[in-house]
């Protein structure tokens, strides 16, 4: 192995993914069939955030491995007013396509058909836009807001006040899941489960701890907290493990980086939380993007094009239009929570 050169190493690892998903001739077929040397934006809902950083790495890796070029652009706060810029530097420097996690659904919108009048494949990840060909869906969103909600109340008994701790108000993400949270939550079985609020830390560290802090003294009774952002349940799990008022005893649940959660799990700040592998996300929005600027893919259901290593991926109907769906989430508890490196 170790005298193969690189383009034979290449198709040797080409070789061993099409294996695996069974169809040799069209794994190396679709990766002939994408172009090189494209620049691809990726924007994601900031560059502060550990979670969209890995992700971009993941896109990278992507491209890397496609023959591509990754530039990625956003500001340090997760606004629309932040992206703008981006999107447009994104047009002005002829870029092929732009992976962009929206910070608002709709907002973005007048530039990005912008983009794409010029040419500009738009591939939505993470958090959806409304103007996009494609939308690299993380897990069914359907199945993130519910199960959320499933898994915190088996803790609460099905009884006492809950809170959820969002990201920004505007954020497609969180808010579709949500949504599904709250659809939840009207089956008869939480008839006593009572949602007292929805805070808005806006995905930024110490604004998600003052939303914690706040919703503690604002509701006396809390029982419960779901966080559907990494950096929300980051941020309540630091401060209810140094509380000792409220350490072990409000419960925490929602959607983080077992990176950044493994000692709120081992120190028994809290039970369980869920993600998917923000890398792969990444990953597979790199290789969507790339697709689509090559022509491989228009972005209509039944479409099909191949992800490198994570192998075939059919474009199906989201709610948001067409999607494709990296997996299921996992789901983290001491048992497993050290295992995974992201
Ligand atoms: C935060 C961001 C991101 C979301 C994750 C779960 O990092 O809000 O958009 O997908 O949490």
């Amino acid at each position: 192995m170790s005298k193969l050169t690189h383009s034979k190493k290449h198709i040797a690892a080409l070789a061993i993914v099409a294996a695996t998903v069974g169809t040799v001739g069209a794994a190396l077929a679709v990766a002939a069939d994408l172009k090189k040397g494209q620049t691809v934006y990726f924007i994601p809902k900031d560059t502060l955030n550990p979670y969209e950083v890995i992700a971009d790495n993941g896109g990278k890796l992507a491209l890397d491995e496609i023959g591509n070029k990754q530039v990625v652009s956003s500001g340090a706060d997760p606004t629309v007013a932040a992206q703008q810029p981006s999107i447009q530097e994104a047009i002005q420097s002829g870029a092929n396509a732009i992976v962009i996690a929206g910070n608002d659904p709709q907002a973005l919108c007048p530039l990005l058909d912008q983009a794409k009048s010029k040419g500009i494949s738009i591939v939505s990840f993470d958090s959806d836009v409304n103007c996009r060909s494609l939308f690299v869906n993380q897990a069914v969103t359907e199945t993130i807001g519910r199960s959320q909600i499933q898994y915190i109340a088996k803790q609460m008994k099905f009884k006492g006040e809950l809170a959820i701790l969002s990201a920004t108000s505007t954020a497609t993400n969180q808010n579709s899941w949500i949504k599904f949270m709250k659809l939840e939550l009207k089956k008869p079985k939480y008839k006593n489960i009572k949602l007292v609020k929805v805070a808005y830390g806006d995905d930024k560290p110490a604004k998600s701890l003052s939303e914690t802090k706040a919703l503690l003294q604002a509701y006396p009774k809390l029982k419960a907290i779901t966080s559907p952002t990494t950096v929300g349940i980051s941020s309540a799990a630091q401060y209810l493990s140094r509380t000792p008022k409220y350490k072990g005893k409000i419960i925490l649940n929602g959607l983080g980086l077992p990176s950044e959660m493994k000692k709120y799990i081992f120190d028994g700040t809290l039970a369980e939380f869920s993600l998917w592998n923000p890398e792969d996300l990444g990953y597979l929005a790199g290789y969507a993007a790339s697709s689509l600027s090559s022509g491989v893919i228009t972005g209509k259901v039944g479409e099909t094009f191949t992800a490198g290593k994570l192998g075939k991926y059919t474009i199906v109907k989201g709610a948001g239009g067409p999607e494709v769906v990296l997996g299921p989430p996992f789901r983290f508890t001491k048992a497993n929570v050290a295992k995974f490196k992201f």
